[in-house]
């Protein structure tokens, strides 16, 4: 027990010199014997936490950790890499992310599970193979759910796409980051039409404008300690930035959690004119950017939850009936594989009643299938909260 308690204290006493050290490279600052040790007490670590409820506390074994330890990718990323955010973070969701694409496989004793697990009825251990793209360009239809504007605030579909060749975070070197948002600011200044607009580097930014952007929900916060814990926030802000169009209706987030976060968005139910819009956007990128793309996972991403399509439908909607119990409504939005997320998006709370609500599942179906999955479900609670009392 005391053991388990001088582990947990040395990994408290460690979380707070990680913050302090994001900024540097903290590949220098942590050796291998310091990941190997850290990795050791893992197990010990998140079953001795009674709260925790992470993916990677149901799924980490010792086994698990006495088979994986000693791997390495080509690039260099290690189980540590992999687990370190879910292990200073008791309180994550799911608490693994992939340092880069090959960790997927080297370390697919621990990702299949929770992968499996996350994208409900989606079975990697059984052979699951995630379908080709298909955003559905010749099915498309989406009539306002809510023409009236008496429930949907606003409408948000977003897709992640990784540069090939590059590793994700942990792994990233800051020339790396530096020369990313180069080919990808150049890339994006051949946009036309309505997706024709300008980069705006998160360095040099104003902390006014910077806020403002969060605050209106463009833009992506900071200091997410799930991120900063998974060694995603080095060389901040160096790399970072947001592109947008005049009318702040198509946008792109360089270097986030994400080397790319693809997103179209309006006020309204228009659901249709947004997916529209991001599948238009998308196509003109991947004409000029080569995406890392795999046979069996689809779009390869940092975390393990936005593989595949990496599609995130959400509305920013009010249903005062059927929310007012968030228990409740959790269990609700689930029936339609929906997830319940703070008006600012994960890990925040609801403001005066808005609620994202989105599609959860994002392999083992169609990017049609992610955006209607979330259509149809929207359109149930609406009708749930249109016959409630
Ligand atoms: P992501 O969508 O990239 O997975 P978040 O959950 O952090 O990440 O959301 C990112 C931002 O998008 C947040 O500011 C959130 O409020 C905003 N957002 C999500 N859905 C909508 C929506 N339908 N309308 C307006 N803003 C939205
Ligand atoms: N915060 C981490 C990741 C959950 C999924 N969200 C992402 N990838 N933004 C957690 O384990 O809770």
């Amino acid at each position: 027990m005391l053991s388990i308690l001088f582990a947990v204290k040395g990994l408290r006493d460690y979380g707070k010199d990680h913050y302090l050290l994001h900024r540097t490279d903290m590949a220098a600052a942590l050796n291998a014997a310091d990941k190997l040790k850290r990795t050791e007490g893992a197990v010990e670590v998140l079953q001795a936490d009674a709260k925790g409820h992470s993916l990677l506390k149901k799924y980490l074994t010792k086994e698990i950790v006495e088979k994986l330890k000693n791997k390495q990718t080509s690039m260099g990323a290690t189980l540590w890499d992999c687990i370190q955010s879910g292990v200073a973070n008791l309180d994550s969701g799911v608490g693994i992310y992939a340092p880069d694409a090959e960790s997927y496989n080297v370390f697919s004793d621990l990702f299949y599970p929770i992968i499996n697990e996350y994208h409900i009825g989606f079975d990697l251990t059984k052979g699951a193979k995630h379908p080709a793209p298909d955003f559905g360009m010749d099915k498309l239809n989406f009539p306002n759910p809510d023409p009236e504007g008496k429930y949907i605030i606003s409408t948000r579909v977003r897709c992640g796409r990784s540069l090939k060749g590059y590793p994700f975070n942990p792994l990233l070197t800051e020339p790396q980051y530096l020369e990313m948002e180069k080919s990808v600011q150049q890339a994006l200044a051949g946009l036309t039409g309505e997706h024709a607009g300008k980069y705006y580097p998160l360095k040099g930014m104003t902390k006014d404008v910077q806020n403002q952007l969060i605050e209106d929900h463009f833009l992506f916060k900071e200091g997410d300690r799930f991120l900063q814990a998974a060694q995603a926030c080095r060389f901040w802000p160096d790399g970072r930035g947001i592109f947008h169009n005049d009318n702040k209706t198509f946008l792109v987030w360089v270097n986030e959690e994400d080397h790319l976060r693809i997103i179209s968005m309006q006020k309204g139910g228009d659901l249709l004119t947004i997916y529209k819009r991001l599948i238009q956007g998308v196509q003109q990128i991947e004409a000029k950017l080569p995406f890392s793309h795999d046979e069996r996972l689809g779009f390869l991403t940092f975390c393990p939850t936005n593989l595949g399509t990496t599609i995130r439908a959400s509305v920013h909607i009010k249903l005062p009936k059927i929310s007012k119990n968030l228990d409740e409504f959790n269990k609700i939005a689930a029936r339609y594989n929906l997830q319940v997320r703070g008006t600012a998006g994960e890990h925040s709370e609801t403001v005066g009643g808005v609620y994202d609500v989105s599609n959860k599942r994002r392999m083992g179906l169609t990017e049609y299938d992610a955006v209607k999955e979330m259509y149809d479900g929207v359109v149930e609670l609406i009708k749930l909260e249109a016959k409630s009392q």
